[in-house]
């Protein structure tokens, strides 16, 4: 059924004042996005089953930037998952998470200072905490994108999340929410390559997690070594993170967006980067075509060689620099 879209205003919490789309409903506008996929957004007011109820008032003026008001929270979700279906359509050509044009839905105000943010294949919808104190929602864009990207994995590769499949589950989310933060271009919440740099989980400011020197978290790793697939899945994550930022921006150090960063590699020698666009379309190329449950760190190496075979050519600067950065990693031929 055919519904107007509503062009409402997102005062949020982490990515300043946004456009979102939304429906009329009655007298009322709801949290509706009709311009993808119909996805929704709900208030559990602190439930924790169920979907709680659609954000619905008579103004399509959205929170107020504060954790105290109950629809700030509301539209950085709503907003989040506008940017990452923007990111998968203009740059995948993929309509949703599953490519049939459905949009998932959020829940936001899970539980009381509930510190994480999840996806569920189950409900086809994520979930957000209000974190510490109620007062840092895990809402910001990057912890939506990383969420809904657990539903396109789900959905195309199926990386089983243990091992080293769970390890490079995690970095594929990790990898699509950098990307689907540069994409989105947002002044107050520009691009790095940094995770969750905005939610403040940690309590002293610092980001949840570090793709160019994975282990700046104290305890990701930056290299593959032979048993990493023991350790917990967003550790294990570190390596191809770590490749994901070599690849696109090259060894060395850098300043982006303000942000200073420094990558070393494993065994010493540079990478060239090939820019973060082409480093993020090799990764879902393997994600999508090549990559099954099982896939390991040697075949995500075989896998995105393969992509960026087919891609540019074997003789391509693109399929040397995927080469380098997965040496630069310690995962060789
Ligand atoms: N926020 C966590 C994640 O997406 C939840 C989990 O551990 N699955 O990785
Ligand atoms: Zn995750
Ligand atoms: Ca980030």
């Amino acid at each position: 059924q055919w519904q107007a879209v509503h062009n409402g205003i997102g005062n949020t919490q982490y990515s300043g004042q946004v456009t979102l789309s939304t429906a009329r409903s009655g007298s009322n506008y709801t949290l509706t996005d009709n311009d993808r996929g119909g996805h929704r957004t709900y208030n559990l007011n602190r439930g924790t089953s169920g979907t709680g109820s659609l954000f619905s008032q008579s103004s399509d003026t959205w929170g107020n930037g504060s954790p105290s008001n109950a629809a700030t929270a509301g539209a950085d979700a709503h907003y989040g998952a506008a940017e990452t279906w923007d990111y998968y359509k203009d740059v995948f050509g993929r309509s949703g998470i599953r490519g049939d044009g459905r949009g998932a839905y959020s829940r936001v105000h899970y539980g009381n200072n509930y510190v994480n943010a999840f996806w569920s294949d189950s409900c086809f919808c994520m979930t957000y905490g209000d974190g510490s104190g109620n007062s840092k929602p895990l809402t910001s864009m990057d912890v939506a994108a990383h969420e809904m990207t657990h539903g396109l994995t789900s959905a195309t590769a199926g990386l089983i999340y243990s091992g080293e499949s769970g390890g490079l589950n995690e970095a594929t989310s990790d990898i699509l929410a950098t990307a689907v933060e540069f994409h989105a271009a947002n002044s107050a919440d520009k691009g790095d390559y940094l995770i969750g740099e905005k939610i403040d989980i940690r309590g002293n400011g610092t980001p949840l997690r570090y793709q160019d020197k994975p282990s700046r978290d104290g305890a990701s790793k930056d290299n593959w070594y032979a048993g990493i697939g023991n350790i917990d899945v967003h550790y294990s994550s570190g390596p191809a993170n770590h490749w994901f930022y070599l690849l696109s921006e090259g060894s060395g150090a850098k300043v982006i967006n303000g942000v200073s960063y420094d990558s070393p590699t494993a065994d010493g020698l540079p990478v060239t980067g090939i820019g973060r666009e082409k480093a993020a379309l090799i990764w879902y190329k393997a994600l999508t075509t090549k990559f099954t449950s099982t896939t390991n760190y040697a075949s995500a190496r075989t896998g995105t060689l393969a992509v960026a075979g087919e891609l540019y050519g074997t003789d391509s600067a693109e399929y040397k620099a995927v080469a380098d950065a997965w040496a630069g990693v310690a995962v060789g031929a």
